[in-house]
Parts: C-alpha cells; structure tokens; sequence
C-alpha cells in the first residue's frame, strides 16, 4: 500500500493532541496515564471542566474510526441504513473473515466460501460501496490484523463490532469492542457513550527469553484476574519489560485482554511500534508520532509511582514467567507448562493432543509464524513429524505472502501441516472438523483466545487449551499434553532421544512485508446512485423491522424462559459455527436462541418447561409460544452473562421472540450495553442469593417499571406455584438517556424518529 490510511485525520488529531492533553492535566489535577490522554483528547464535546468519575460517569466520546466484521457488519449496517445518511460520518471498513470455513486448504475453502457466502458477500461490498466504507474482500485477512497493518495508531481511539478490536492497543490505541447499535451510532455521526472506565496498571520488568512469548504474558494475566477480573476497567500496561516486547507481541497481550473482560489494553508509543509503522509502510505515521511522544504514553510520574494513579496495580517479572497453557472450557485456568503432568492427572483430562492449530488474529504476526516454524524446521530436521494434525490460519495476505516468500510455509508443509485460510476458521467454530460430530472426549492445543465449550468444532467434547504458537507447535509434534519442551525429550523416527532448541524468529520480517494483492476495494467516492437490494426471500438477509416501543405499564404475569446455570457466553446465548450464516436474518438465527445455556431445573441443554403446555421443548420454540400468546418472559442468568463476543444477536434474538428482561448475578460490558441498546431490561439481583428464589414455575410482576428512574432499583414480586409471594429488589445501570431507548423500544427507534 503506498498510500497511507487517512492521514490527514491524523494529523490533524495530532496537532491539537498537545493543548488537549496540557488542557486535562490541569482539570484533573495529577500527572496521567495514556488511557486518561487517549479518552480526554476524544471527547465529543472536545474539552471538559471537570474530571469524570472512574467507574462512574458516563461519558460521550468521539472515537476516530470503526471496524466492521462480516459476521457482525451484517447487523451493523442494517441498522446504519434506517439512519438516513448519505456517508459515513467517519473512516470505517468492513472486513470478510468470519463466514470462510476451513476443511481442507486456504484456496478451496476460500473458492467455497464465496460460493456460498456470496449474497452476503456481495451485500457487505455494496453497501460498503454505497456508503463510504472500505471493504476487505474475503481472503484479505483477520479484521484485527488487517487494522493493526493498517490503520491502528498510537493516541487513537477506535471502536469495531468485534471483542478482539482491543487488539490495537497493541500499536498505543485505545480500541473497544461494541455491538453494531453502537457503531452504527458513530457512523451515524452521533456521539459514542462509554461508562468512564477504572484503570489497572501491568508493570513488566525483565525481558522475554527462551520459550516465553507476548502470549504467556496474557495466559498469566488471565490466570491472576479471570474471566471477569477486568470488567469496567482500561488495562495499561507500562515498564521496560513492556518497552522490550515487540508491537505485534503487544497485540497479543491487548487482543487476549477481552478474555479478562477488559473494556480494552494500552501500551506507551515506544521504539518497538516506531519500528512497526515504518515496516508495515506507515513512515509518515511514525514520524508524527515521533514529535509528539511524551503525549502518546503515559507521563513518568505515573509509571514510577502507579500505586497513586491506577485503580489497582500488578506486577510481572517476564524473566520469571513461565510458559502457560490455559483450559480447558474457559480461558482463566491457566497452568504453568512445568505443572501440566500433574493438573492433567488430577483433571483427568486427555492428555493426547489430537489437534494443534496456530494463527488467529490473536497470533499470526510475522514474529508468531517464525517463531513456530523454527521448531517445524527442527522437527524435520531431527527426523521427528508432528503426531498431532497441525495447521496454520494466516492472519492476514501481507503475512501470508511474506512468510511464504521467506519459506515457512514451505517449511510447515515438510511436516504436513495444512494452511488454511486468511480468516477466522477454527477460531469461530468455521472448522470443518472429520469426526467432530461423533462428540467423543478429545483434546486440542490452539494459539487463539477462546476456548469455551463447542467453540471449535462444535463437540462440547473437546478440551480446548490456548498457549503460545511456539508451545502449540511442540505439542502437536509431541501429541502429547504433558510433553514440557524445555526439559522433556521426544523419540525420533530413528528410535533416538532429541531435545528441541529454544525457538527463534525475526520481529519484523528481514526482507520487508510483501503482498500483491491485499484484498482492499475503495468505496466509490459518491455512492448515492448504489443501489442495495434484499431478496424477500433470503435465508440469509432480512431487513430489519422497527421493535415495539414500551406501553407504560409494569410487565405483569411474565414467565422463567430459562435459569441458565453456570457459564452462560454470547456463544451459548447465540452460537456461532454454522448459525453464522444467519447473521444477516434475525428470524432466522433466532432458532439459535439459548440453545447452549444450560437450564438450572434439569440440568439440560436447549430442553425448558412451556408453561402454557405444561411439556418440555427447545427454548426457541417455547419463546415463540409464549410470543404467539402474547406471554411476556424473562431469561434468568448467573455471573458474567454474555461474556465473550461483541455480537448484538445475543440481545437482538430474545428481543425479537419476545423476552422482556435478562435478570442475572452480573453482566459482561458489551452485552448489558446491547441489551439496553436494544430496548431490553438489563437487571441484576440486588441480592445475589436471590438468584435461588427464582422457581421453575414462578409467575413474576414488575411492581414498579412505571417509575423506572436512573439509579434506583426495581422491585419484582414473584409468585410462586403454591401462592406464596416474595418482593425481590433488582439493580440496573440506565441512566436517562438508556432509560428512554427503552421506553422507544430501542436506541434506532429514536433514531428514526428523529428523522
Ligand atoms: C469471537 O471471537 O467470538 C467473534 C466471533 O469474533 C465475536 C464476534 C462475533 O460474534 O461475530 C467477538 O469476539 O466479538
Ligand atoms: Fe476471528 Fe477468532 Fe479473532 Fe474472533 S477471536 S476475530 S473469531 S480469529
């Protein structure tokens, strides 16, 4: 790419970045972090007088760009075309990756995929076209590679209809994942609304060595904070040890923060991302940001002193860390290598390693893929080949042709590893997995982020555990889960005892990036005369139908759906794999419904009690009994609900079939504000034990919606079988502005009223 993405937007972000942050410093009265620089030079109303609360206030931002995935852009940009503009209001792309199956190889699977995707495919790129919106054809790469090659920058604040859009913290931005109501908004040119996040320092001392990589880094931090560790907060992290990682290995760790729930990670502009812009053909980037470094990381004060400045502190000592391999089911279980032996008898879980796949968009940088093939060319080399099926999913064509030019791919293939696609593939259940469907007790070893049940190859199965690509890499050849390449040996095909060496790779490729077709079309300069057009009779694209507004009275005589019990993530709530090819069509992936949850009166899955029947059957058909019968319901739910995706079908779906409320313990970020978007009650238990009151056969009263107030609970009073009556308070977080997308039926309602 000669041209640089949006320059002048830079630029002229850059020129005014100096007096803002000067301007902040005095309003909140300390030193500041990056995040506080990023946030308070964002602002939609460009300056305040007063500090905001961390935690607390809700803030309008005016973030620089949107990133749209396919799966996800299909909603998106439904939604944008009921906004009535001629543009989008600022850059924003879309980019095909998550609908292309991987089965046997990159060029096959991709010549299906648009075979089959291709009336999506086609919809995405026109209404790209139509409205301004640069379109990333399928093959072109993984949304967060492709924006981390492209148009990430350090000081810059971006949303994208994704979770791992927090990857771009790996290049000094603050970047968060929503769902489309939200881009929708900002493409619409309308403010985006953001509860002002806490703040959790990572100090890193020491350097990398030997195995460890960027992504032991974020296996450890998963392992100390959870699942829900980071919920709210902004992670910045900060220390030579930071400094001393490359930017694509700052991606990881930022990428992988979505797992702890983080609203996003940050790292300071350093060397390492100057380094990154001027290999990745952004040298003008890097010298702007040359002149205005100390406004692009944090001030020192804060990072010799964190304990004044951050909400909460950590610390790592990457000459101490240990390589990590985290799982099964939940990406939180982290196990350092040298205990795998004991933690897998304990568990009990399959030590065979049946599969080991590398890439993603969480690891398929040029330092990733070299890293991994160094130990590729060993395992050649000292006759050993890899006992587990192995494969690599590129992250991006600039990668891809630059790794296979410099021969790795080459030297993958010596082993018999298959390359797949540019895109998601396995990472999102798009795996085309031989014997997947017999559900048998297996395990896999991958270098992405998710490993929730399912998620895969579909098999609840299938114990998936994350580690680095370098670990990933000697597990498969070693087919074994307890294998440790640091002490232990393998058997060759010669019968001899060989160790591997500790893997090595290039930060950067030595050559340069290559590419010669990037996959990138321009959206036509004035787009009016496109035309876009939805077949009525599409299985995969539905236009969107205005939801119902609120009648002003309480909800009275709703109905438990489900208690889901346990884990209950966006893709139990609306399952990815296959059902991705009904993103487009809201009736249609609303089958999908709850389908994973499992229902805490009978311990099943997809299998609840129809109230007005009296039997037992799938959740989607029990919710669209209770619709036809104008039954109002409710869906019950335990800690971190929605966790994981940004995907808004997880609240458009029970919106559509009727559901009300979603009462649970505590909520994943981008799902409650998905929920509120969408006109939908989004309610915690006051009391968490309440949670245990609720029955299977309970019928439950809103006492008083009609007086939904910012910051003031809710009563509800459930009626159980025998007649007995209890009042339980629930707690919500809509403010006023939230409070009136639920009385319009959602957020687009105003919207299209306003027009
Ligand atoms: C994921 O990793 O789960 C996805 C698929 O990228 C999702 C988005 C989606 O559901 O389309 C995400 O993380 O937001
Ligand atoms: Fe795609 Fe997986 Fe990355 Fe999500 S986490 S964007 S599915 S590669």
């Amino acid at each position: 790419m000669s041209e640089v993405f949006d320059l002048d937007m830079i630029k002229s972000h850059y020129n005014r970045l100096a007096e803002r942050v000067e301007k902040v410093r005095n309003v909140v009265g300390k030193p500041l972090t990056l995040t506080e620089k990023i946030l308070y030079s964002h602002l939609w109303n460009g300056s305040t007088d007063v500090a905001f609360e961390r935690g607390g206030s809700y803030v309008d931002f005016a973030p620089d760009r949107v990133a749209m995935q396919d799966a996800t852009a299909q909603m998106a940009l439904l939604q944008f075309m009921q906004a009535g503009r001629k543009k989008v209001a600022v850059p924003s792309t879309v980019h095909c990756d998550h609908l292309i199956q991987a089965r046997v190889g990159s060029t096959t699977d991709l010549t299906d995929s648009l075979i089959k995707n291709n009336e999506v495919f086609n919809f995405l790129s026109t209404i790209s076209n139509k409205y301004g919106i640069g379109f990333w054809k399928p093959g072109a790469g993984i949304i967060h590679q492709v924006v981390l090659e492209n148009y990430a920058f350090p000081g810059g604040l971006m949303i994208g209809t994704d979770s791992h859009t927090v990857n771009a913290g790996g290049l000094g931005m603050i970047a968060i994942g929503v769902g489309g109501a939200d881009a929708m908004d900002v493409m619409a040119g309308m403010a985006w609304e953001l509860k002002f996040p806490k703040l959790i320092g990572i100090k890193l001392t020491g350097k990398l060595s030997g195995w460890c990589s960027a992504k032991d880094v974020i296996l450890k931090v998963a392992g100390i904070l959870t699942v829900k560790g980071g919920t709210g907060c902004v992670v910045e992290y900060f220390g030579e040890g930071a400094q001393a990682l490359s930017c694509t290995g700052k991606g990881t760790i930022c990428n992988m923060g979505a797992e702890i729930g983080a609203t996003t990670s940050t790292f300071g502009y350093d060397d390492s991302m100057e380094r990154y812009l001027r290999s990745t053909g952004r040298p003008e980037v890097a010298d702007l940001a040359n002149d205005i470094r100390e406004h692009l990381t944090g001030d020192a004060e804060v990072y010799a002193n964190p304990e004044m400045y951050f909400d909460q502190v950590l610390e790592i000592n990457l000459d101490e860390l240990e390589p990590y391999i985290n799982g099964p089911f939940t990406p939180d279980l982290a196990t350092p290598i040298s205990k795998m032996k004991e933690a897998a008898a304990a568990n009990d879980w399959p030590i065979k390693v049946e599969a080991g796949l590398i890439g993603s968009c969480t690891n398929s940088s040029y330092e990733d893929i070299s890293r991994a093939a160094s130990l590729a060319k060993q395992a050649a080399e000292k006759g050993m080949v890899p006992k587990a099926e192995f494969s690599i999913t590129p992250g991006s064509e600039k990668v891809r042709f630059t790794i296979e030019r410099d021969g790795f791919i080459e030297t993958f293939s010596k082993i018999g590893a298959k390359v797949f696609a540019n895109a998601c593939g396995p990472c999102i259940g798009m795996w085309a997995r031989t014997g997947a469907e017999k559900k048998e007790r297996n395990t896999i070893v991958h270098s992405f982020n998710r490993n929730f049940s399912a998620r895969q190859d579909g098999n609840p199965n299938t114990m998936a555990f994350v580690a680095s690509p370098e670990i990933t890499t000697a597990l498969a050849i070693a087919g074994d889960l307890t294998f440790n390449p640091l002490t232990d040996s393998l058997t060759n095909n010669k019968g001899e005892q060989v160790m591997f060496d500790v893997p090595t790779g290039f930060e950067l490729p030595p050559l340069g990036f290559e590419v010669k077709d990037a996959g990138y079309q321009a959206p036509a300069e004035d787009g009016s005369a496109v035309e876009i057009t939805v077949a009525e009779d599409s299985e995969r694209l539905q236009l969107l139908a205005p939801f119902a507004d609120w009648n002003g009275a309480n909800i009275e005589n709703a109905r438990v759906l489900i208690k889901a019990k346990g884990k209950c993530t966006t893709d139990h709530i609306s399952m990815a794999g296959q059902w991705l090819r009904f993103r487009g069509h809201l009736d249609n992936i609303a089958n999908n419904t709850l389908i994973g949850a499992t229902n805490f009166f009978n311990g099943e899955q997809n299998k609840v009690k129809n109230q007005i029947t009296g039997e037992y059957a799938e959740v989607p058909t029990v919710q669209r009994a209770y619709k036809a019968a104008s039954v109002p319901s409710i869906v019950v739910g335990d800690h971190n609900y929605g966790e994981g995706s940004s995907r808004e079908h997880a609240a458009m779906q029970p919106r559509h079939l009727g559901v009300r409320a979603i009462l649970v313990k505590s909520f994943a970020r981008i799902h409650e504000t998905n929920l509120k978007k969408q006109g939908m009650l989004a309610l915690t238990f006051a009391n968490e034990t309440d949670y245990d009151k609720i029955q299977e056969n309970d019928t439950i009263n809103f006492v008083d919606l009609v007086n939904f107030t910012a910051g003031k609970p809710l009563t509800l009073e459930l009626v159980h079988e025998d007649g007995s009556k209890e009042n339980i308070l629930v707690n919500h977080t809509y403010n006023d502005q939230q409070i009136e997308w639920f009385k319009a039926g959602g957020a687009l309602n105003l919207i299209r009223k306003s027009l």
